[in-house]
């Protein structure tokens, strides 16, 4: 790849305006890096298009250069998959903000790939119906990331991934052609379905400028239930027993050692009187009357069978809020430790011994660190945080947790899971891609990308090695 100079960056001024090409180094810096915070960013400039047009432009003139592209959307993934490194462009999407075209027969919406989520969120429900997909990070997360990354969250359980709500996709690919995928189709089996490719391809393929996203009807009212728990393996029973009777819309988990980092973090009250080692976070549909009623009669079965110690239902908007907040803000709160990140799966009905097989291998493998379980359970999916000591310097601590995922991944592979559920490769997971994928598999990835990206642009380095 070819340094930038002054020629290019003219050029580039000349597309999308001079104030809108940025490299200060604070704007470098911020737009350079993303929530995993391992990597120290190194971009040549930050570009702010405000048209799929320019983004064509640019990438044509950066293939006529041979500069690599880094797309950014909100920059909250934890893999590294938006950090530029190596004297890339930044493509910012920040300003395709816009929402319109919302059409109320095909519950249809085209939106810029620079949508915030949460900004979907509350246009859909101005207009009586929801967008489903909602995550911790709704706030600063984009669509065009989301697609990146096939981003889940918390309700998957319910309303599935990014992926399932995507009826169409806009694309410029690595020679700088604008693609229109599926153009907002219900059915169109007309040959291979290239929007799903682009769907969690992590920016290797092309740009997302654009998306026809789908609406849902308006979400009934749920309620939050937390139940205290002396395992995980009690969880995972909690889970098969209530996953037929009750309308879930989340099932969660996260560990006693998340409970007090969260706790710490203010003057949070305490949800349950007495600590347990695990607690289940369950939020389902008052879709009748007798939900609450069901919801009781799972917890005094649970509690019967030794699976729950003690429980709490939430009785206001603000309780479910204040009782998802020890849950959500688990992220935030441990993001000082720079923790070690595990992002793990397996198919849903494997969950229990799949979890005790990796609590195995971790409390061998990792004495002396402190580990916060936490997760979507009712997805097969766990994140396993390694907090750093505050002593330990950071690439000691990283290596160490390196050698332990090993073994970790070794359990992963054995039963078919996933070493990246829902946070993708990127950067951190890129050298263990073969604990999930075949050499053939990631051969033929390769050919794809060649396919959309024949210059190798378009954020190289990023879940394999071109
Ligand atoms: C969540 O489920 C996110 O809250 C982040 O996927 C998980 O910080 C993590 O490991
Ligand atoms: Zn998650």
């Amino acid at each position: 790849m070819s340094a930038i100079d002054n020629a290019l960056l003219s050029s580039l001024q000349d597309i999308v305006g001079s104030e809108r090409v940025l490299t200060d180094a604070n704007s470098l810096q911020h737009y350079g890096t993303d929530w995993t915070s391992l990597y120290a960013p190194d971009p040549a400039a930050v570009l702010l298009p405000d048209s799929a047009a320019q983004v064509q432009a640019i990438v044509q003139l950066a293939v006529t250069r041979n500069v690599a592209i880094v797309p950014s959307g909100g920059r909250t993934g934890l893999s590294g998959g938006a950090v530029a490194r190596k004297g890339e462009l930044i493509l910012a999407l920040d300003r395709l903000d816009t929402i319109d075209a919302f059409n109320r027969v095909d519950r249809t919406v085209r939106c810029g790939a620079g949508v915030l989520t949460a900004q979907l969120q509350a246009f859909a429900m101005q207009r009586g119906l929801s967008y489903p997909v909602d995550f911790a990070a709704s706030g600063s997360s984009r669509i065009g990331g989301n697609i990146a990354t096939n981003a889940g969250g918390i309700r998957v359980i319910r309303h599935g991934m990014t992926r399932d709500w995507v009826a169409g996709v806009k694309l410029v690919d690595g020679r700088g052609e604008l693609l229109d995928l599926n153009k907002g189709l219900v059915k169109n089996n007309t040959g291979y379905d290239l929007r799903h490719l682009v769907i969690g391809a992590e920016g290797t393929l092309g740009i997302v400028v654009e998306a026809t996203m789908r609406l849902a009807e308006a979400q009934p009212a749920t309620a939050v239930m937390l139940l205290a728990t002396p395992d995980i393996q009690s969880i995972t029973q909690v889970f098969d027993t209530c996953r037929d009777t009750m309308a879930l819309t989340a099932f969660e988990f996260f560990s006693e050692a998340a409970m007090l980092r969260v706790l710490a973090q203010g003057d949070r009250q305490r949800p349950l009187e007495r600590p347990a080692p695990f607690y289940a976070l369950l939020e389902f549909e008052l879709s009748d009357s007798s939900a609450r009623d069901v919801a009781l009669s799972l917890y005094e079965d649970c509690v019967s069978r030794g699976w729950v110690q003690a429980g709490v239902i939430s009785q206001s908007d603000a309780q479910k809020a204040s009782l998802w907040r020890l849950r959500e803000d688990i992220t935030e709160t441990i993001a000082r430790w720079t923790p070690y990140k595990n992002d793990i799966s397996t198919v849903t009905s494997r969950s229990a011994e799949f979890l005790a097989e990796i609590d195995a291998v971790v409390t061998a493998h990792y004495p002396g660190f402190e580990i916060i379980w936490f997760g979507h359970i009712g997805d097969g999916n766990v994140h396993l945080n390694i907090l750093k000591p505050e002593d330990m310097p950071a690439d000691t601590f990283h290596r160490r947790c390196e050698e332990v995922s090993q073994s970790i991944f070794a359990v992963v592979q054995r039963f078919g899971g996933s070493i990246s559920a829902e946070h993708g490769v990127g950067l951190v997971k890129k050298n263990d891609l073969h604990f999930s994928r075949s050499e053939l598999e990631i051969d033929i990835m390769r050919q794809i990308k060649k396919a959309f990206d024949p210059h190798s642009i378009m954020n190289p380095g990023k879940i394999f090695d071109t």
